[in-house]
């Protein structure tokens, strides 16, 4: 039976207030409005940004449904909608491409005007939401909310990819291979030969490995206190890994002395400060590249003296491995087609939808990369 024209009734799971599980819930998807589109969700990861929601380090109005690191079928359409159609497989991009704005009209940089990571949000271009559950209005989250059998999203947070792409791998694309990946070939710009230093050796670290290598690093040493990740960072490309709780000094200290002054790229893939301001001193001070991935606790600021910059380093950061999404997304999953890097390494759990509690539990306990559920 056609879903189209209708408003479905679909399992989605609901956050209604910080640090309590994800509750399985019958929401209610609304029709997509003009320049929306109506997507089922085939497959989700969990990423680390929905787990900082949850614990409120990153703000986000409840109650909500996160996820963005889906794929999916294109279920209907709203009034407008030219760049996909029902029956297309598809990535919701968190950080859209609109086309028309300063930033997508500019080759460099790709925080969409449109992009609301930065701001609370929470809702449609349109200011409202398509969910409700219990009566109640339920919010989205960075044009995506992939926890849900049913989601909505604007025209521009969404692209079509080939039909051949296998749902439950690309889904990494949407998020957690691009950021990382994209971090080392696009943001840092690593170059044949080079030394890199990746902090943080998750989902999004280890695809900064794969990034590093695919760009023809010669030296790649995976960062983390969890020597649980070695042995896969290894197998993607790492050629060391340390553990800062081995050493007594300061870990850019020993950085510095394996290399002979600093690494030539270094990726901070955590978010925190402490490790933040390590990536950056184990760049060479001369011609060290670094680069923030990941985002601190929304109200701290870390205070870094300029001379740290003066004698030539540069420190940058991106979002989505400053990927133009819309361009760039389906020529990842056809470079991932063409065998051009691996995604099932990072792939280590895969559960039904409804265990999205222990798919959580997984990513705490420091056990899984990714995990990604099956709806
Ligand atoms: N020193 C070294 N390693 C550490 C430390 C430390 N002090 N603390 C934790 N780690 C390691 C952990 O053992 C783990 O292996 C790794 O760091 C973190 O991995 P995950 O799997 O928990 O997290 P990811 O890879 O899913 O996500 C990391 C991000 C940095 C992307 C994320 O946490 C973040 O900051 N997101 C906000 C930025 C962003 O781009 N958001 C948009 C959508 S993701
Ligand atoms: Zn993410
Ligand atoms: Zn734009």
């Amino acid at each position: 039976m056609s879903t189209a024209g209708k408003v479905i009734k679909c399992k989605a799971a609901v956050l209604w207030e910080l640090n309590k599980p994800f509750s399985i819930e019958e929401v209610e998807v609304a029709l997509p409005k003009a320049y929306e589109v109506r997507i089922k969700m085939v497959v989700t990861g969990i990423c680390h940004s929905d787990a900082h929601v949850v614990t409120g380090t990153l703000v986000k109005p409840l109650p909500v449904i996160l996820g963005h690191e889906g794929a999916g079928i294109v279920e209907s359409i709203g009034e407008g909608v030219t760049t996909v159609k029902p029956g297309d497989k598809v990535i919701p991009l968190f950080t859209p491409q609109c086309g028309k704005c300063v930033v997508c009209e500019n080759p460099e940089g790709n925080q969409c005007e449109k992009m609301k990571i930065s701001i609370p949000g929470g809702t449609m271009q349109d200011g409202t939401t398509r969910f409700t559950c219990r009566g109640k209005p339920i919010h989205h989250f960075i044009n995506t909310s992939t926890f849900s059998e049913y989601t909505v999203v604007d025209e521009i947070s969404v692209v079509k990819i080939d039909a051949a792409a296998p749902l439950e791998k690309v889904c990494l694309i949407g998020c957690g291979f691009s950021t990382g990946y994209g971090s080392a070939v696009n943001v840092a710009k690593v170059t044949p030969g080079s030394t890199c230093a990746v902090f943080g050796l998750g989902g999004v670290g280890l695809s900064t490995v794969i990034g590093c290598k695919a760009a023809g690093a010669a030296r790649i040493i995976g960062v983390d206190i969890n020597k649980g990740k070695f042995a896969t960072a290894k197998e993607l490309g790492a050629t060391e890994c340390i553990n800062p709780q081995d050493f007594k000094k300061p870990i850019h200290e020993v950085l510095k002395e394996m290399t002979g002054g600093g690494v030539d790229f270094s990726f901070e893939a955590i978010g925190r400060f402490d490790t933040e301001l390590e990536a950056l001193l184990c760049c060479h001070e001369a011609f060290g590249v670094s680069v923030v991935i990941g985002v601190p606790p929304a109200s701290q600021k870390l205070s870094v003296n300029p001379m740290l910059l003066l004698a030539g380093r540069t420190w940058k950061g991106a979002i989505f491995g400053g990927y133009k999404s819309k361009n760039s997304v389906p020529k990842l999953v056809a470079d991932f087609l063409a065998r051009k890097f691996p995604l099932d390494p990072l792939i280590t759990h895969v559960l039904p939808f409804e265990k999205i509690n222990e798919g959580f539990d997984l990513l705490h306990s420091g056990k899984s990369i990714r995990t990604v559920l099956t709806f």
